[in-house]
């Protein structure tokens, strides 16, 4: 029987590149996301060209009884996953901690933490079921360092680093991996989504320099999902190579 790997926010960027990558590499593959369309065209392409099963659930992942109800609702034998890839997670404005949104802010901490936990609370009792597993989180590098305006961003990442490691410490005994991985800038939707649909200053943050592109991301997760049963990679950040730290980017 195929490996599974569940993977939320598969409808763009990342996570969408992760489904590629593991139905390339055979897994069958649950994908969440809100947007159904785009899930049921994704699936149907990964079904034609890689022969794999694949499952869509569309839930909004800060919505605590949704999480819980479509991923309860998947057939048993959807339940037998082997990796979680919790990539779903957005960032809303870029303002100082004067003038940000109070809306904003409950967005990327009920998107980015709290889904992240309801995701992660139900899967790993899957896993435990199993007796096996491997978790691995979407961090960034906005979750080891703090940048200007990114106040409420950077927060929501810090938590995810160290809901990481409690995680790894808390699913030790059951022999389940967890692992994060902290990316740089990377060209996604993540921009356009920050500026809320202003496509020039999305592309502007990427001006002068090669980012990372979604499939580096992928391909760099597929790794960490592909070492052999006794090693566990904990953590691991990646930039461009025009980047050094959140604030140090080279641009020509
Ligand atoms: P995209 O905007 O391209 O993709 C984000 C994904 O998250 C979409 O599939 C979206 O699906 C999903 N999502 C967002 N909100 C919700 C929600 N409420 N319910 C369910 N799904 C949701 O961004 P990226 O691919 O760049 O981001 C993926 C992850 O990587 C995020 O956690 C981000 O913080 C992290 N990251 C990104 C970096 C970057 O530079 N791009 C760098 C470091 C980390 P839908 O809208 O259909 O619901
Ligand atoms: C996304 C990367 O630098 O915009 O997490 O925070 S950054």
């Amino acid at each position: 029987m195929a490996k599974i790997a569940l993977i939320t926010g598969a409808t763009a960027g990342i996570g969408e590149a992760c489904a590629h990558t593991f139905a390339r590499e055979g897994y069958d593959l649950i994908l969440t996301g809100r947007r159904m369309d785009r899930l049921e065209k994704l699936a149907e392409e990964l079904n034609t060209r890689y022969n794999v099963e694949v499952a869509v659930s569309s839930f909004d992942i800060r919505s605590r009884e949704q999480v819980v109800s479509n991923l309860e609702g998947l057939p048993a034998q959807w339940k037998k996953v082997d990796v979680l890839i919790n990539n779903a997670g957005l960032s809303q404005g870029l303002d100082p901690i004067d003038k940000g949104s109070f809306d904003d802010w409950d967005t990327m901490v009920d998107t980015n933490i709290k889904g992240l936990l309801y995701a992660s609370k139900v899967v790993s009792n899957w896993m435990i079921t199993n007796g096996s597993g491997h978790i691995v989180n979407l961090g960034s590098i906005a979750g080891k360092e703090v940048y200007p305006n990114g106040n409420v961003y950077c927060a929501t990442k810090h938590a995810v680093d160290a809901l990481n490691k409690g995680m790894r410490a808390d699913l030790l005994p059951h022999g389940i991996k967890v692992s994060a991985i902290h990316p740089g800038m990377v060209e996604t939707e993540f921009s356009e989504v920050r500026f809320k649909g202003d496509k020039e200053k999305a592309k502007k943050v990427y001006d002068g320099f090669e980012p990372l592109r979604a499939q580096d991301i992928a391909e760099t997760i597929w790794f960490i999902a592909s070492r052999p049963a006794h090693v566990n990679i904990n953590d691991l950040l990646i930039m461009p190579t025009a980047q050094a730290s959140a604030t140090n980017i080279f641009r020509k």
